[in-house]
């Protein structure tokens, strides 16, 4: 028996938010970057998850060099705290620039600032600290079909992806799918799309994928077996553990909150392949409720990163022969109430 996974936990800046949503304003007040970074270590978490811009702010009235400065800065603040920077996103979505989508918008000048705003997120990722490059290709996709050519997109994906490996030759790229919101559809919507592409590039072994459990719930796929197929491919570089009910928009709720069954069965899956054992990142992308009174919100993250634990417990006191036995013979009725019991904490 191997010695047991010690887990490590990241999650992003905005998993602090505002409270804000398309009804109505802000609910808290903003907590600074700095403020963010020391509350990390206290809660237990050791890696930062970034967008470009959470790196270095306003981004776009900055020089390059100027940037790079401030990612410097940034990188001393995490070491002074003794974090991890997990991975920068470029931010593909905000830009008036990728109004009609990044790497697939139909305006050539457009598709160019994506690229250029890509490469610009090696340079800050790099100058801050880590090699991976996440890409959740929010507006690669139409809100009606016609709007764009699809095969013409996914070739542009493709290409846009070989650009950014050619660009550094150390970096890894870790495609988060989502298959809406805020597009109708999306064109990479599950890990299938992720790691069709991943192989399809000029350098497979430099691009795997980032799977959150709202976005495969989304897809009306279990998030469990999405986890797998990647692990199957040894292409599972991170998780973004959350919880969704059902189908609408994406709630980031905390890990567990709607099924804890699910939840279960994400662990169960990431503890039997090995998932950490080469120090990947457990990583949340929860939101606290808007309801929620304090300032700042950590309670979502703290409650997700001890519900996982709790449920790393579970995984590791499931009764193997009693799961051997049912499997052989072929008592699923029997296996699945043996869970629910020990879900329970009744068996
Ligand atoms: C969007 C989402 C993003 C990515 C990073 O649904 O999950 O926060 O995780 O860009
Ligand atoms: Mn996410």
């Amino acid at each position: 028996m191997s010695e047991p996974t010690q887990y490590r936990f990241s999650f992003g800046p905005w998993n602090i938010s505002e409270g804000a949503d398309p009804f109505g304003p802000d609910v808290r007040q903003p907590v600074s970057m700095e403020a963010k970074f020391d509350l990390y270590r206290p809660l237990g978490f050791e890696g930062v998850q970034f967008h470009d811009d959470d790196v270095v702010e306003n981004l776009e009235e900055l020089s390059p060099e100027q940037a790079l400065k401030r990612a410097g800065e940034v990188k001393s603040m995490l070491d002074d705290r003794g974090l991890i920077p997990e991975f920068v996103a470029p931010r593909l979505w905000f830009p008036t620039e990728t109004i009609d989508g990044g790497f697939t918008s139909n305006s050539a000048a457009d598709r160019q600032y994506a690229i250029d705003r890509s490469l610009r997120s090696i340079d800050i990722a790099r100058a801050v600290g880590t090699k991976n490059i996440v890409l959740w290709l929010a507006r690669e996709g139409t809100y009606i079909r016609e709007a764009k050519n699809a095969k013409v997109a996914a070739d542009r994906i493709l290409g846009a992806l070989n650009q950014m490996l050619d660009y550094d030759q150390e970096i890894e790229i870790w495609i988060e799918p989502k298959p809406n919101e805020p597009m109708d559809h999306t064109y990479i919507p599950t890990i299938g799309h992720a790691l069709t592409l991943a192989y399809a590039s000029k350098d497979p072994a430099r691009v795997s994928g980032l799977i959150e459990s709202a976005h495969a719930i989304l897809a009306g796929l279990d998030p469990s077996d999405e986890m797998a197929f990647a692990l199957a491919h040894n292409k599972l570089a991170s998780v973004h553990l959350n919880d969704q009910n059902g189908l609408k928009f994406d709630q980031d709720k905390a890990f567990g909150s709607v099924n804890l069954r699910s939840a279960f069965n994400q662990v169960r899956v990431l503890e039997e392949n090995g998932y950490g054992k080469n120090g990947e990142f457990v990583g949340l992308d929860v939101k606290v409720m808007r309801t929620q009174k304090g300032q700042p919100c950590l309670d979502h993250l703290k409650n997700s990163r001890e519900t996982f634990l709790y449920l790393v417990e579970k995984v590791r006191t499931y009764d193997r022969s009693q799961e051997k036995a049912f499997i052989e013979a072929r008592d699923y009725e029997g296996l699945d109430a043996y869970i629910l019991r020990h879900l329970m904490g009744v068996s």
